[in-house]
């Protein structure tokens, strides 16, 4: 625990019950994890479902991070705070309305069943790396080269940036 604190980006996701202060609720909690705190914040974005596209339109948005927990832990912890900011409790078995993924930890890449990084998936989509591109435009993707390069090819993807609230 002694060691220097690792850069770690998260992606933050919600399309249910109130997404956009379930996305900004949880990068405040970003910053009152354990060893951790938060360097910078992207806005928050209005984005097409990627993937299963009958579901409502996601809030997304990027956060960097300085924190001494390793990815395994900082993954525990952020699936903790899916938990108790992601369930809407009207209705039993509620499907989950906050995804926080660990995109990338430092340079590291690592395969387990739990966690891969850099995350597999994150140069495809717009509704990351638009938010990347506004905090980190020089960002490298360990593996995959600048990210900033791969912006083009999810052009295509509809996404709008919010404007900022209070
Ligand atoms: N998350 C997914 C699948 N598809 N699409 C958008 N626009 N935003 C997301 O966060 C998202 C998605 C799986 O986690
Ligand atoms: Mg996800
Ligand atoms: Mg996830």
């Amino acid at each position: 625990m002694n060691d220097a604190p690792a850069l770690a980006y998260i992606a933050l996701g919600a399309n249910l019950g109130d997404p956009q202060a379930m996305v900004q609720n949880a990068i405040a909690a970003l910053n009152a994890l354990p060893d951790t705190r938060l360097i910078r914040a992207s806005s928050l974005y209005r984005t097409e479902p990627v993937g299963l596209k009958r579901q409502p339109d996601f809030i997304n948005a990027v956060a960097a991070i300085r924190t001494k927990l390793s990815p395994q832990d900082l993954l525990c912890a952020l699936q903790n705070l899916e938990a108790t900011h992601g369930r809407v409790r009207s209705i039993p078995n509620a499907p989950r309305t906050l995804d926080l993924d660990i995109l990338l930890y430092a340079d590291q890449t690592l395969h387990t069943l739990a966690l891969t990084l850099p995350h597999p998936r994150m140069h495809l989509r717009a509704f990351v790396l638009a938010p990347l591109n506004e905090i980190a435009p020089d960002l490298q993707i360990p593996g995959r080269g600048s990210m900033a390069a791969w912006l083009p090819a999810v052009a295509g993807q509809r996404i709008l940036r919010l404007p900022v609230t209070a």
